[in-house]
């Protein structure tokens, strides 16, 4: 004899099941508990992605500086352009550097230059600048198109940096040295902006 199962349901009537009106309450809760956890999650994961991003911006700010940096070390003092110093400052830079001594003769490099491009917002390098043999290279993307804080066209000091109207990039020279800045943003894909800002001080040792 096959075994009969009984199920023993309960209803409103004999004051032990649930009433329309509690599985609506109960409906709605857990709807809400859902909502609030995915909230969370994405808050969480959108945080996480900036983290991410914030730290590429950054570590691309200290790749540019640093390429930048070698580049001008083995720059000459006097064949650098324009020899300007704080507050006065430069987006670009012009340099030719010493490739060793050829009977008594130092012997330069073709000119090189190092530039932002607002337009595009990269930092390019070239060889031979301005001339049909003119060789340019893309060493980085996001550079603002001003230091952080700074309005550009007002001849103030805007940020108290004490330089005046600096670009995202600049340089200013100091003698046998020059000071190089570089800030980066980047717009994210939820409209969130990010930064990032280095300098750094380079001798030349030509
Ligand atoms: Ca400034
Ligand atoms: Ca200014």
């Amino acid at each position: 004899m096959k075994p009969v199962l009984h199920i023993e349901g309960r209803n409103a009537t004999n004051g032990g099941g649930f009433t329309l009106l509690e599985v609506l309450i109960a409906f709605t809760l857990v709807v809400i508990l859902l909502f609030n956890a995915t909230q969370l999650i994405n808050t969480a994961s959108k945080a996480g992605d900036h983290t991410a991003k914030q730290q590429e911006l950054d570590q691309l700010a200290d790749q540019v500086i640093d390429r930048i940096a070698l580049a001008l070390m083995a720059a000459n003092e006097e064949r650098t352009l324009p020899a300007n110093s704080a507050p006065f400052n430069s987006d670009l830079i012009n340099y030719e550097t010493s490739l060793g001594v050829e009977d008594g003769e130092t012997v330069w490099s073709e000119p090189e230059r190092i530039a932002l491009d607002t337009q595009d917002s990269m930092v390019s390098w070239y060889r031979n600048p301005e001339t049909p043999d003119v060789f340019k290279l893309v060493w980085g993307k996001h550079v603002s198109e001003m230091q952080i804080d700074e309005l550009g066209g007002n001849n103030a000091d805007d940020n108290g940096n004490v330089l005046i109207d600096e670009k995202g990039l600049s340089f200013n020279i100091d003698r046998s040295s020059v000071q190089i800045n570089l800030t980066l943003r980047q717009v994210l894909t939820d409209g969130t902006e990010i930064s990032a800002s280095t300098k750094t001080r380079v001798a030349f040792r030509n």
